[in-house]
């Protein structure tokens, strides 16, 4: 029960923090391109929730929620996305540039089909360094029809390595539909067992059954047993920007109504009340969590922007 209500809390900063992001882009103050989480956060925190802190994880262009359920301060990420000095990737990269080496957030990079490939060599390192320690990627269902997701399934399966991908299932890759438009006989589960990878699939609107299943399969990782966590979800909002997107017609299924009936912080919230947590100190949680992510923006809107010659730091050529 402790560890729900700490799901609970954490799927709430996550929620938040990107609600009130969404008004900051609507005021004109980011400047860059943002892809909000709202919506897929049981599965940030219930993958999370079974790592160690010294396990790594890796994400791609949205994941504030990644990088936040790994411990990832919310300052240094709202500073990052208003391009400040004090973001976690000197007010350079972005929104689609989250880390936090220090709380085992490896980084965050666009590039569809990019981050296996880095997370296997994570995992490569890790195996060899005996430190029972794991690689987590987390990918987009349109970026696991990109080639070197494959490539990494077959050296993951051949070098036994430490590495999960949590691949987030949302139905569609910008705007275009998985099944008929992108595939037409959908089965990831056969083509990674293929591999020789574990494979299992999750409700990724119920943070228990992330949880559970993805603390399974990482004891297999740990053993170098390479898997993937296929994780159905619901993304709330438009693939880019804030919007809720409906009115562009290329919902057909997941309509606004379906998503929030089965929204994933919803259902924990009902699990908690039907164990005996009050409305109250729920409501209360959110109260301090608004008060919180309020504070943090504030701050980085305030914050400076960083000394032009700071363009000339972290060049490799
Ligand atoms: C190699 C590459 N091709 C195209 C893009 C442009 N792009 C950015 S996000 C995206 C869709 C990603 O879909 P998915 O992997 O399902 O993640 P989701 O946005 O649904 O979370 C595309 C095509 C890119 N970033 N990288
Ligand atoms: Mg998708």
């Amino acid at each position: 029960m402790i560890n729900l209500l700490e799901a609970f809390k954490c799927m709430s900063l996550l929620r938040i923090a990107e609600e009130e992001l969404a008004k900051l882009f609507l005021r004109d103050k980011i400047m860059s391109f943002v892809h909000f989480y709202v919506g897929q956060e049981a599965v940030a925190v219930g993958v999370s929730n079974a790592l160690s802190p010294t396990d790594r994880a890796l994400g791609n262009h949205r994941s504030h929620g990644h990088y936040l359920a790994k411990g990832g301060s919310l300052r240094r990420m709202v500073c990052e996305i208003l391009g400040k000095a004090e973001g976690c990737a000197g007010g350079k990269g972005g929104s689609m540039h989250m880390i936090a080496r220090d709380n085992g957030f490896t980084g965050s990079t666009p590039i569809l089909g990019s981050i296996t490939s880095i997370a296997a060599g994570s995992a490569f390192a890790q195996k060899h360094a005996r430190t029972q320690e794991v690689t987590v990627a987390y990918i987009g269902d349109g970026a696991s029809e990109e080639g070197g997701f494959y490539e990494t399934l077959n050296l993951a399966a051949l070098f036994k390595l430490p590495l999960l991908i949590v691949v987030e299932n949302n139905l569609y890759a910008v705007n275009s539909k998985l099944l008929d438009r992108r595939s037409a006989n959908y089965n990831a589960g056969d083509i990674i067992r293929g591999f020789g990878v574990a494979y299992a699939k999750a409700d990724g609107n119920d943070f228990d059954d992330v949880n559970t299943k993805a603390t399974e399969l990482l004891a297999g990782v740990r053993q170098g047993k390479p898997a993937v966590l296929e994780c159905f979800v619901y993304r709330h909002m438009a693939h880019s920007a804030p919007l809720f997107d409906d009115a562009q017609g290329y919902r057909e299924e997941d309509v606004l109504e379906q998503r929030l009936a089965h929204d994933c912080l919803k259902k924990v919230k009902d699990r908690l009340i039907l164990e005996g947590v009050t409305e109250e100190s729920l409501s209360q949680i959110t109260v301090e969590t608004r008060a919180f992510v309020a504070t943090e923006i504030e701050y980085a809107l305030s914050a400076p922007f960083p000394n032009p010659q700071e363009l000339y730091s972290h060049l490799y050529a």
